[in-house]
């Protein structure tokens, strides 16, 4: 096979597009010079004083660690001078971000989540970059959070980046998923996973066990289920859970299996669950569904969430599109 660069691969995709201006194909190439900047940071983090903690808080009320603060001026600045995005949502920020002053307002909207996983730092567990990419729907002179607030089927893009044993970078623009692996010889993401498809159903559950206490009765019977004979392998399911949320849901993307995060009555911010709709939910279930996957709530698909808050959070179960339909009928009989 041709290797063949990430830039190769959504230049011919561009293809399908005879009036394409090429914007989209730049905001990409931005993305992807800010995801190659954050690998290089994220592989010498262990090496240079930007380990620990900033003493910070972000709008999640969550410590911030110097590494995902370095990811989120990196991303910002990027695009917003990159002269394609009206404007930007990050996991780090409370407000919409806008152009940089001076810079050229464009046609796209990105939300992102800049280091997801950061707690995992410093044990140099598997951390990654989301992101979901849609079209501006406002006059872009007014461009506002209308524009960010719109439904995940209005994705025309969405990737992440995971920055593990390799940095991948696997990404959709509707026409299936495919995933890049840096070789950080050449400086290029080369095409190591195309069009990835996962197994109708898997073998591998994803979920904090610790929550068990709090969560509904039907998410407790599902996991009595899974860890039975009696489920649809008639034996145990493999249970791995990173708490990286971009290295948990690669793992079952590329295997098969289910990540849940649902919502629990241990802590009023996860009354919800603890995943953000807009920069995590959204994008992953964008590629699931794209690689023959599922992601709801349990009670609604997460693209179809019409969102009414930048930061709001959603339940999220994804992954195997057989899996994720069991836990919908074990919600539906408790109901
Ligand atoms: P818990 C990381 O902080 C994160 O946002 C996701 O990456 C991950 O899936 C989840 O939280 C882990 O949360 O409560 O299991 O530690």
């Amino acid at each position: 096979m041709d290797a063949l660069t990430v830039t190769q691969h959504i230049i011919e995709q561009q293809k399908r597009f005879p009036d394409a201006t090429g914007e989209y194909t730049g905001l990409l190439e931005n993305i992807i010079i800010a995801a190659k900047i954050i690998s290089r940071e994220v592989r010498k983090a262990g090496l240079v004083e930007i380990l620990g903690l900033t003493g910070n808080e972000n709008v999640q009320g969550e410590e911030v660690q110097k590494l995902d603060e370095y990811a989120n001026i990196t991303f910002s600045n990027i695009l917003g001078k990159g002269g394609h995005i009206c404007i930007m949502a990050s996991e780090e920020s409370e407000n919409p971000i806008f152009p940089i002053k001076g810079y050229p307002s464009g046609k796209y909207v990105v939300s992102f989540d800049p280091l997801d996983g950061s707690s995992n730092i410093d044990v140099n567990a598997s951390i990654g970059t989301i992101f979901g990419i849609h079209r501006k729907i406002t006059d872009c002179s007014a461009c506002s959070i209308d524009d960010l607030l719109q439904k995940g089927t209005d994705l025309i893009g969405a990737g992440y980046i995971i920055y593990g044993s390799s940095t991948i970078m696997v990404y959709s623009a509707g026409y299936g998923t495919h995933g890049f692996t840096l070789d950080p010889s050449v400086g290029e993401f080369i095409l190591s996973h195309e069009n990835i498809k996962t197994p109708k159903y898997g073998s591998i559950y994803s979920v904090n066990e610790g929550n068990y206490n709090y969560w509904d009765n039907s998410i407790k019977k599902y996991i009595d289920y899974l860890k039975s004979n009696n489920n649809n392998l008639k034996k145990p399911y493999s249970a791995r859970y990173i708490g990286s949320l971009v290295a948990d849901f690669h793992r079952n993307l590329l295997r098969g299996g289910i990540f849940l995060y649902p919502k629990d009555n241990k802590d009023p911010n996860k009354t919800h669950g603890k995943l953000r709709l807009l920069y995590e939910a959204q994008p992953l279930a964008y590629l699931a569904e794209q690689s023959g996957g599922a992601a709801s709530t349990g009670t609604e698909r997460i693209l179809d969430i019409i969102p009414t808050e930048l930061h709001q959070r959603v339940p999220l179960i994804i992954g195997s599109r057989d899996d994720v339909r069991i836990v919908e009928e074990f919600i539906a009989r408790e109901v």
